[in-house]
């Protein structure tokens, strides 16, 4: 079938029905992709990221293969934190110098020479990158900005980066709770504001990720990870729809239950016709390929799987997606075998 020209991700993300059901992939630009590892050979990620004229190219490539429905700024969650004077490398995933473990840590953080996170002066870059794909996609395809939850960036932030077991910010919400919150309070104020930028730079729709909440358990993510969420939600309110991916979906549900004006992105953990029994047929449900079997599947399993899904939101209300990133071993042409089950789909 012919894809639909227009917006079909933004409109359904506002809850109109498109005939249509819009697809887009979270990491759907990256190490899976021919033409991104090639950049990578002469660029570092960061300089990727902080070269808007890359960073837009980088963007643009699963979208130029694939004309995706959704465009996503190609940068990381932490940059933000980066252009404030966190110290980082990646490799393949962020490796800071400086974390943050004590009271004077997180009194200096959010904080650069004495000035408060502008985005306009600590992250140029993003801007200048989002600007240079609204001009690019036009019409064609809905800008994605994102930004990660408070929770999720402490997580790195307090870790230093990748962890096993997320020792010390489980020993700070023992220790020292409250410090634990004046950080995710400044994240939250800092998130607000970098969003705004975004949207006033082109986001036409932004998501938040809360990536790292498999460790939390339900009590402390309704202490530390959903109060923040729900400020950040609450701040776009009227001004662009707001994605909020939460992994281990299944488990937070009942939490999620109470936070209005969010479209859910869910993880393999649940099927998504259980979560719109629980969450009611208002609630636009963003998901759940699983990205293994993306990865792994067959081309008959990974169509018919995409198909199950459709069928069960009745191919509205819902976007496409997966419940995580897509994998770097992924086949480019598995990701054609599911695009092509969702626009072919009636
Ligand atoms: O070596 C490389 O080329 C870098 C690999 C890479 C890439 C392609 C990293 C390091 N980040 C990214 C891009 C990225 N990260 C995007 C781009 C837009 C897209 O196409 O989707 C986005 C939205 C992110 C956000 C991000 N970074 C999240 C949230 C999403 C998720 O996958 O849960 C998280 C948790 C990170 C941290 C991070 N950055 C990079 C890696 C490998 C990781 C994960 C590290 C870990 O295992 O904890």
């Amino acid at each position: 079938m012919e894809k639909e020209k227009e917006k079909i991700l933004l409109k359904r993300a506002q809850g109109e029905v498109t005939s249509q059901t819009p697809i887009w992939l979270m990491r759907q630009a990256g190490r899976y992709l021919p033409e991104y590892r090639a950049l990578r050979e002469k660029h570092s990620f960061l300089d990727l990221c902080k070269t808007p004229e890359l960073a837009a190219e980088v963007s643009l490539q699963p979208w130029k293969r694939f004309q995706l429905d959704g465009v996503i700024l190609f940068s990381d969650i932490l940059v933000p934190c980066e252009g404030m004077g966190i110290e980082m490398d990646f490799n393949p995933g962020p490796v800071i110098r400086n974390p943050l473990r004590t009271h004077k840590d997180v009194k200096f953080f959010g904080q650069l020479k004495n000035e408060p996170f502008n985005p306009d002066r600590h992250v140029p870059y993003v801007l200048k990158a989002l600007q240079l794909l609204k001009k690019e996609i036009g019409d064609q395809s809905t800008l994605i900005g994102f930004c990660g939850a408070p929770w999720t960036v402490a997580c790195y932030l307090i870790e230093g980066g990748h962890s096993e077991n997320f020792d010390q910010i489980r020993r700070m919400i023992v220790d020292d709770p409250f410090l634990l919150h004046v950080l995710l309070d400044k994240l939250t104020v800092m998130m607000i504001s970098y969003l705004e930028a975004q949207i006033h730079a082109g986001a036409e729709v932004v998501q938040v990720f809360d990536s790292l909440t498999v460790h939390l358990s339900d009590q402390h993510y309704k202490e530390f990870a959903l109060p923040y969420e729900m400020r950040l939600i609450e701040a776009m309110k009227g001004k662009v729809p707001v994605i909020l991916f939460v992994k281990d979906t299944a488990r937070f549900v009942p939490s999620l239950k109470s936070v209005k004006d969010v479209i859910l992105s869910c993880d393999a953990s649940l099927n998504l016709s259980d979560a719109r029994k629980e969450l009611g047929d208002a609630v636009i449900l963003q998901g759940n390929l699983d990205p293994v079997l993306l990865k792994e599947g067959a081309k008959d399993e990974i169509q018919s799987r995409t198909v199950e899904i459709l069928k069960a939101m009745h191919g509205q209300r819902h976007i496409l997606n997966l419940g995580h990133g897509v994998l770097p071993a992924t086949p480019v042409e598995n990701i054609q075998w599911l695009i092509d089950a969702v626009r072919n789909y009636e």
